[in-house]
């Protein structure tokens, strides 16, 4: 018997809509959730291999614990109540012995997130990771600094915006589906498209403007656009006046950096620089300048995340249509959100976090999400205090923190390593014990609220049944806490009941979800009034270009700009970002996904490459301070000479997922973990490699 599902997607975290078909208990089919628009039937590349991922028989099929040494490979197949039995004994010993806060949390932000901090502050540990400050770390504290907002509050309306310009946003390769095809609808109805990257991605094939720019240097261009736009009052003085804090600092601060001085850093024709800005600035305010995710990552991000949100405030594109806007919740069409966990009364937690994010030593980079980067520091120096237990619920720290050889040392140091996954990540495979989770096809996960112009809701409904030993996530930590005495916070025995508990009060039930897969708050999208009624969170009420959160704790608002040292005789900027076709760490194992693109390269100038002695295809040493692989060179002239890129996310160790097994090189064992002390980001942009014929 066929039946239709509509559910969420997770083969990566944009959780896009989806309809599902199901025939005796086997998926057949899946698509794009015909009843959401910008999904319409669509799917990327990832979303079509999840069925492969569902079949895939190198998954995690029951719980594992480690005989062997902590890597070695060796293991044994457990029941749960074996291997819960043991997390549990453990965990109480370390609790008894350190406190709560000796234990460390570590995800990838789910739907389920409300139950990993539930879990965490029954326990009285303030050490919850989320991936965030990896992600875009910096992003947020910039979104912060001027608006009072996290950048998770604010979204982009693509559909609608006359011209958009991309840092680096990858964003017809770094793919969010909607996204894609309410650019698509844009560029087709007119809308110009500017991309700025050291390397010819994909996205920059299909822009209107492209600069190779000389990477690290997009601050500089950012300078520049703003002393034109300025000089030459392009900007939007209605808005400005009425709703901007610091412009005459601003201007003072600008007056210095002319294209013409940015031409020579960034290797961008000063004309093409104030034509550019000209450009842009009659489209105004339907106008996006992308504040980006992974684009440039280097040690002063905040203050070019920052220049972005501030070209946006001067064409008054924020909170407008075809340009930003803040996310409206289901209060703004007076409805409830669904409930979570944390909303519980939970025992006070008194250490501090020991990524000290939000303490006077770190005080920025939002305490919510905490940085992932600093904790195999803390553990290494047991600053602040001794870490003993790490879990990873769907977060590889191994590829996903830069350093993979400090890490590994730092996790040496602990006694429990748990990994809840459903591969052989780096990191189960380095752990004590596994617990593998049910897939996304095959479990409901909870609601997901959708903030946006239209508030909605999302659930994500179990299509098949578990094909392996496996739980869905929000029942391993429920039974994980029942050993440890906590069971009270977790007011249900399955996830089904969980969702029910969450909807109550919202005037919606698990049936409404059924006919479309979501349901709405309202009908038509919610912006502010730009004359009087925009709601800005900080201080002032305004936009803080001159910001007190900067300020307040000791930075700088305009800091003077530090030119870009170009790297030495045969070193390069070692950049990475992602393809199409995988996902992160997540994918490269999966069988439709590996074989599409089985390995990574180095993408290196062609002109650099020949003066190595190095040909398409051959392979080469790269080597950075911390560590080194062997690679295949791709040689292009599509690339910076400064600069050589290769694909996050291969190079992986785990001899159960034999398909990636040893295929490509760990961008994570090459990158120094340095990072935006201001900001939060990492700074994985900021390793310079060697490169050699091998
Ligand atoms: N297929 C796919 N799609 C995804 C994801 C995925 O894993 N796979 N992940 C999702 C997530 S979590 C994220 S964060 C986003 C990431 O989406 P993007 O931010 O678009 O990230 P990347 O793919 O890392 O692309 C980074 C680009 O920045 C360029 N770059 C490097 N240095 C510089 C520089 O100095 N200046 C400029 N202007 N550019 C530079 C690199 O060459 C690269 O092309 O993608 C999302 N979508
Ligand atoms: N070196 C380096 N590090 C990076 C980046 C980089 O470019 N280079 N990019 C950064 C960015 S932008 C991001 S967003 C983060 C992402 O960092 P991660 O969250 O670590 O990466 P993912 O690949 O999304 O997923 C991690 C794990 O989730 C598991 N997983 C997948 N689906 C499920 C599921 O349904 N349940 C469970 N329990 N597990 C599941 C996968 O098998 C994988 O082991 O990495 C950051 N770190
Ligand atoms: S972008 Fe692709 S992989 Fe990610 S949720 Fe959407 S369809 Fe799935
Ligand atoms: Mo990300």
């Amino acid at each position: 018997m066929e039946k239709e599902v509509f559910s969420l997607c997770h083969m990566c975290s944009v959780r896009c809509p989806i309809r599902v078909l199901a025939e005796d208990g086997q998926v057949k089919w899946i698509e794009g959730n015909p009843h959401v628009p910008g999904m319409e039937g669509s799917l990327c590349p990832r979303g079509a291999a999840g069925i492969n991922m569902l079949y895939d028989d190198e998954r995690v099929q029951a719980p594992m614990i480690r005989v062997g040494e902590r890597g070695s490979g060796q293991w044994r197949k457990a029941s749960w109540d074996e291997a819960l039995d043991l997390i549990g004994d453990k965990l109480k010993t370390i609790i008894d012995e350190h406190g709560g806060h000796s234990v460390v949390l570590g995800e990838r932000a789910q739907l389920a997130t409300h139950v990993s901090k539930t879990f965490l502050k029954a326990i009285k540990s303030p050490n919850y990771f989320s991936h965030d400050a990896l992600c875009k770390g910096s992003v947020n504290t910039a979104c912060r600094s001027l608006f009072g907002y996290t950048d998770g509050q604010m979204g982009m309306d693509y559909k609608n915006t006359k011209n958009i310009v991309l840092y680096g946003r990858n964003i017809f390769e770094s793919i969010s589906v909607k996204e894609v095809n309410n650019l698509m609808a844009a560029l087709e109805n007119g809308a110009k498209m500017t991309y700025i990257d050291p390397r010819v991605s994909i996205t920059a094939t299909k822009a209107h403007r492209y600069w190779m720019i000389r990477p690290g240097t997009d601050l500089a261009l950012n300078y520049a656009l703003i002393h034109v736009i300025l000089k030459e009052r392009l900007y939007d003085a209605a808005y400005v006046n009425k709703w901007v804090e610091g412009f005459k600092e601003l201007q003072e601060f600008v007056n210095a950096y002319n294209p013409e001085w940015a031409e020579k850093e960034t290797g961008i024709p000063a004309n093409e620089i104030v034509d550019f800005a000209r450009e842009i600035s009659k489209d105004k305010p339907n106008v996006i300048f992308h504040f980006g995710y992974r684009g440039a990552h280097h040690v002063n991000e905040i203050y070019l995340r920052r220049s972005i949100l501030i070209l946006n405030a001067l064409m008054g594109s924020i909170e407008s249509k075809g340009g930003l806007f803040f996310k409206k919740g289901p209060g703004d069409e007076g409805g409830k959100a669904a409930r979570k966990l944390v909303s519980q009364d939970f025992p006070k937690t008194e250490a501090i976090r020991c990524d000290k994010a939000g303490t006077p030593d770190f005080p920025l980079p939002d305490p919510a999400h905490g940085c992932p980067q600093i904790l195999p520091y803390a553990i290494l120096n047991e600053d602040p205090y001794p870490i003993k237990a790490y879990i990873a619920f769907r977060f590889d720290p191994l590829m996903s923190i830069a350093d993979a050889n400090q890490t590994k040392k730092a996790l040496d140091k602990l006694d429990l390593v748990v990994s809840i996954d459903i591969n052989y990540s780096n990191i189960a495979w380095y752990s004590d014990v596994i617990l593998p989770e049910s897939s996304f096809l095959e479990r409901t996960d909870c609601i997901q609220q959708m903030n946006g112009l239209k508030p909605q809701m999302f659930l994500r409904e179990k299509v098949v049944d578990p094909r392996y030993d496996t739980k869905d996530g929000v029942m391993i930590l429920k039974e994980i806490a029942n050993r440890l005495g906590t069971g009270e916070f977790f007011p249900y025995d399955s996830v089904d009941e969980l969702v029910d508990w969450q909807l109550k009060g919202t005037g919606f039930t698990r049936d409404d979800f059924k006919k479309k897969g979501f349901v709405a708050y309202g009908k038509s999208p919610i912006f502010w009034d730009r004359e009087n009624g925009l709601k800005f969170k900080t201080p002032s009420g305004k936009i803080e270009m001159k910001s007190s959160l900067l300020e307040d704790a000791g930075f700088s608002s305009f800091p003077s700009y530090e030119p870009v040292p170009a790297p030495e005789d045969n070193r390069f900027r070692l950049v990475v970002g992602r393809v199409a076709q995988h996902t992160h760490v997540s994918t490269q194992n999966n069988p439709y996904l590996n074989h599409i693109c089985p390995e990574n390269e180095l993408w290196i100038n062609d002109k650099k490459a020949a003066e190595l002695g190095v040909s398409n295809g051959d392979k080469v040493k790269v080597a950075s301070s911390v560590g080194n692989g062997i690679i295949k060179a791709k040689v292009t002239e599509l690339i910076h000479p400064e600069t050589v890129f290769m694909l996050h996310g291969f190079g992986h160790e785990a001899k159960y997922g034999t398909r990636a097994l040893d295929k490509g090189v760990s961008d994570a064992e090459l990158q120094e973990n340095i990072y935006d002390k201001i900001g939060g980001s990492p700074a994985y942009h900021d390793t310079f490699v060697s490169v050699e014929p091998a």
